[in-house]
């Protein structure tokens, strides 16, 4: 077996740890050989064509899709699998009831035996990792070993990976371990383990997005949200993006819905012509981590580089900037194939499959063309609206923290919480109905606080205590805000245009940041009146509006009923101060109806 990396010789004690755990892996797992990945162009370039010659990776049509290729994963793996996936904390209470759990020692053991010889005959790849801007005091770092050449090259894309990233681990002292096998594939043989207090992560038996490629979920959310709790910061599951008005201002949002609500769009939303002068720029799409700073107000940086997007959906109407951004350099993961050898999906207008994504002749009777699930990954400098404020060591100041689901009823438009207070209940109690992006049902509505669901890695009753010390932390505190896109009437049909539109109401937002606008005192909190809004340009009926911004009384009493419960499952963890402001939004319901 080949090992001694070339690189040990040069590198600082911290990077002989990487080393030394790397020998410790390599004789449990058995590889052919172990290649330190360095992140070069030359490297990649070659992983590619290994795996174009073992026909895992397709190129596509070089013209039209220049250096884009297509993968396809095994037709069992193709979402992330919450069930399979476990906080491995000393004492269950503190992974709490929205993790499964298993003692450390007991998960430890049981991966012990999967991981034991199982990449005989393959590579195993070190692939060290930073998470943020390679000089960001906020950066996080860790090395994930994987014995699979995609996700590699996906790592490649979303982090910032290789020889810098070893270096900056070198200064940081500390680095998160995640280790990765494909295994067999088999979903019997499947987990996702973490164990936040040792800073580590296990996963085998899977290929796929968040399972596989460490750095995303398991890192920057489970293990970093741990780490924050202690460390006095947010480690959360949101877009960021800037949004400048025709006068010239540029604020910043953050903004969290769950997996497949269309947090990428939002983050890259095209002006409708209708709102000339408007601009907006990407920070992040799917992560954000938020630091007091000393100015008392919150910042945020995108611990990751690139974007692994959701691909159904996508064309020039819908978000052309995702649209352009993925006609070069991209790996597609499930799509469909055209005649033409481009890859499609439904809701791409022009041509029609002929393979579908597991690579049959396609038959609509076999379902969808691209899985429901399929993806896109890019380096997020592809965006045409990507900021280089994100690469900003100290990030961006945020003004708006914003929460959302799919709701098919209940849920306005949008409101605004009346103190942070009531902002962190209204996070909490978020809920949405099931997306494509994990395995299990879809569209049944599911509590989802904060978007934080599956990626939480402590007792939520302690995450909400966590999130209610940070507001007495901030003197400038961003305002907090719900919004509902999704909203449809007794027919089933959506209110509200979205997309495009859906900058009205970030402008709304916006203005009250300002205290340039009213709003209404509901009992759910701070509705906009129709007059409040700006729909010049925009076609929606006066009374279509109205029932956008109102909430029905009996159903919100239900809902703050079903609410309580949820959170009494937290038992004692769960802050007094979410029920007092549940009272209170019931006795105002009160004094309304
Ligand atoms: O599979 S991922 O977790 O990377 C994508 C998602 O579910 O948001
Ligand atoms: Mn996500």
């Amino acid at each position: 077996m080949a090992s001694a990396p070339h690189t040990l010789a040069s590198l600082p004690d911290i990077s002989k740890n990487v080393a030394t755990w790397v020998a410790e892996v390599a004789a449990l797992t058995q590889p052919e050989r172990v290649h330190w990945c360095d992140g070069s162009t030359a490297e990649r370039d070659r992983l590619r064509e290994d795996l174009v010659r073992r026909g895992e990776l397709r190129p596509l049509n070089p013209e039209t899709f220049p250096r884009c290729y297509l993968y396809r994963s095994d037709p069992a793996d193709v979402a992330r699998v919450e069930h399979l996936t476990f906080v491995c904390t000393q004492s269950q209470e503190d992974a709490g009831p929205n993790n499964n759990w298993l003692a450390p020692a007991a998960a430890r053991a049981q991966m012990r035996e999967l991981f034991r010889g199982c990449m005989r005959g393959r590579t195993l790849y070190v692939v060290p990792y930073c998470m943020g801007p390679l000089d960001s005091p906020y950066a996080r770092c860790g090395v994930e070993i994987t014995d699979s050449a995609y996700v590699v090259l996906n790592m490649g894309m979303m982090t910032r990976m290789g020889r810098a990233a070893l270096e900056r681990i070198a200064l940081d002292g500390s680095f998160v371990r995640g280790l990765h096998s494909t295994g067999e594939l088999d979903p019997a043989r499947r987990f996702i383990m973490h164990y936040p207090e040792e800073l580590a992560i296990e996963s085998f038996g899977s290929g796929y997005g968040g399972n596989a490629l460490l750095g995303k979920k398991c890192h920057a959310l489970r293990i970093a949200s741990f780490q924050a709790r202690s460390e006095g910061w947010l480690a959360e599951h949101m877009l960021i993006a800037g949004l400048q008005n025709p006068a010239g201002e540029t604020h910043y949002v953050a903004a969290a819905f769950p997996s497949s609500c269309g947090k990428t769009n939002l983050a890259m939303l095209i002006p409708p012509e209708s709102l000339p002068g408007w601009k907006v720029f990407t920070i992040g799409d799917d992560i954000a981590w938020l630091q007091p700073g000393d100015d008392g107000r919150l910042w945020a940086i995108n611990p990751e580089a690139g974007y692994f997007g959701v691909v159904p959906g996508t064309n020039r109407a819908t978000n052309r900037n995702a649209f352009d951004m993925i006609s070069h350099d991209a790996i597609f993961t499930n799509v469909a194939l055209t005649a033409d050898n481009e890859p499609w999906w439904e809701g791409r207008k022009k041509h029609v499959p002929v393979t579908d994504w597991r690579g049959r002749p396609y038959d609509a009777a076999n379902g969808p063309a691209a899985h429901p699930n399929s993806r896109f990954t890019v380096a997020a400098t592809q965006n045409p609206s990507y900021s280089t404020a994100a690469e900003d060591p100290h990030g961006v100041p945020i003004s708006a923290l914003i929460f959302g689901g799919r709701r098919r009823e209940l849920a306005p438009l949008v409101y605004e919480a009346r103190s942070w207070q009531h902002g962190v209940l209204v996070a909490a109690s978020v809920a949405s109905e099931t997306t494509a992006a994990a395995t299990g049902q879809v569209g049944v509505v599911r509590r989802d606080p904060m978007a934080m669901k599956p990626f939480t890695g402590y007792n939520f009753g302690d995450y909400f205590a966590h999130w209610l010390r940070m507001g007495q932390r901030l003197a400038h505190a961003p305002r907090i805000f719900h919004v509902n896109w999704f909203r449809q009437n007794a027919a089933g049909q959506y209110l509200w245009p979205g997309y495009g539109e859906n900058l009205r109401v970030l402008h709304w937002m916006l203005e009250r940041c300002a205290g340039r606008v009213g709003a209404q005192d509901g009992a759910i909190g701070l509705l906009p009146r129709p007059q409040d809004l700006n729909v010049t340009g925009v076609e929606i009926d006066p009374a279509v509006l109205a029932e956008l911004t109102s909430v029905p009384a009996s159903a919100l009493q239900r809902e703050l009923a079903e609410v309580r419960v949820y959170l009494q499952g937290f038992g004692a963890r769960t802050p007094v101060a979410l029920y007092e402001e549940l009272d209170q939004i019931g006795r105002r319901l009160e004094t309304q109806v």
